[in-house]
């Protein structure tokens, strides 16, 4: 039987077969081709071997569409798989409390560029803000391809079309504590008993490698991913030199600058400062690509 990977701890999986969760060990042998225990991976997609009423085992683990990673910096910049297959990503801000961020959005489109994810960007609270005003200023995103959505876990503004989005596949939701990822889930789900991050998400701060990270079948078929790992996912694999084409709208611009090798920050003849000028690309988005790049790392083949 094929099942899905809904939770991993130290040596047990939850895996949904059919619509029930059978608690899986894993296979010796897996094991052994691995290295290790954490080998089989939240989102994976694998053949379980029943065993009695509600347990199994994983015999196999089945081709990966992709997997979301993370670099342990403390391990020598150790990539760390957090979940695999992965549909899209869904970028939570919310209008205060805490308060938005362009700079802040513009990473996490980043994050999703970089992992080949399509990207749906949620601006949660609007109860809270002047919609006219963030309007204005977002409009900017769908033109360049991320759909936007403004919702509200208090009004119920915008929540039958976040479910639309989430029905199908996995969607992973990134956005700092207290933007209402759960609160948003909840409005969508009341039936789920939603612990959703909430405890790891204060206490464990600072605990990479405890971090729990679930997914959670919701009734309309889709499943979520809400773990406060997928924030710290940070830049893993980017350097300086391959920013430029996670802004997706600067590919337009980029073969027209004088020097094939433009950084687009300080040189002459460059067709992005010149988009910028012309208001062809938001000046805020240009802002946050500097400060970006300046965070950033050169290749180490460089
Ligand atoms: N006014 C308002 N408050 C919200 C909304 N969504 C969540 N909250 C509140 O924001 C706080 C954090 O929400 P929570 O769902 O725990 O955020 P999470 O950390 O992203 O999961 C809670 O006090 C919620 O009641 C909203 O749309 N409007
Ligand atoms: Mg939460
Ligand atoms: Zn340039």
């Amino acid at each position: 039987m094929t099942g899905k990977v809904l939770k991993a701890t130290r040596k047990t999986y939850n895996v949904a077969v059919d619509g029930k969760i059978i608690s899986c060990t894993i296979r010796g042998k897996l094991i052994h081709e691995n290295k290790e225990y954490t080998s089989v991976k939240v989102g994976d997609n694998v053949e379980v071997a029943l065993i009695s009423d509600g347990e199994g085992v994983i015999e196999k683990i089945l081709p990966r569409k992709n997997q979301l990673s993370r670099v342990i910096e403390s391990r020598a910049y150790q990539e760390h798989v957090i979940a695999t297959n992965v549909d899209r990503i869904l970028i939570i801000l919310s209008t205060k409390n805490p308060p938005f961020k362009s700079g802040l959005l513009d990473r996490y489109l980043v994050i999703s560029e970089k992992n080949h994810l399509p990207a749906i960007i949620c601006i949660n609270k609007i109860d809270l803000a002047d919609r006219a005003e963030f309007q204005s200023y977002l409009e900017y995103y769908p033109s360049i391809g991320y759909p936007l959505l403004f919702t509200s876990a208090v009004t119920g503004e915008g929540i039958p079309e976040l479910a639309d989005i989430l029905k199908d596949g996995v969607t992973a939701l990134v956005g700092h504590s207290g933007v209402g990822k759960s609160s948003l889930i909840k409005a969508i789900e009341p039936e789920l008993d939603i612990k959703i991050a909430s405890v790891s998400e204060r206490t464990r701060k600072g605990q990479h490698t405890t971090t729990v990270v679930e997914l959670f079948p919701l009734s309309n078929g889709g499943y979520v991913i809400d773990t406060p790992g997928i924030r710290e996912l940070g830049f893993w694999g980017i350097y300086k030199k391959d920013l430029p084409q996670y802004f997706v709208e600067f590919r337009d611009f980029i073969m027209n600058c004088q020097f094939s090798d433009c950084t687009h920050i300080h040189e002459p003849g460059c067709a992005v400062k010149q988009a910028v000028e012309e208001g062809k690309i938001l000046p805020e988005r240009y802002r946050n690509y500097i400060n970006i790049s300046h965070s950033l790392k050169n290749a180490p083949y460089e």
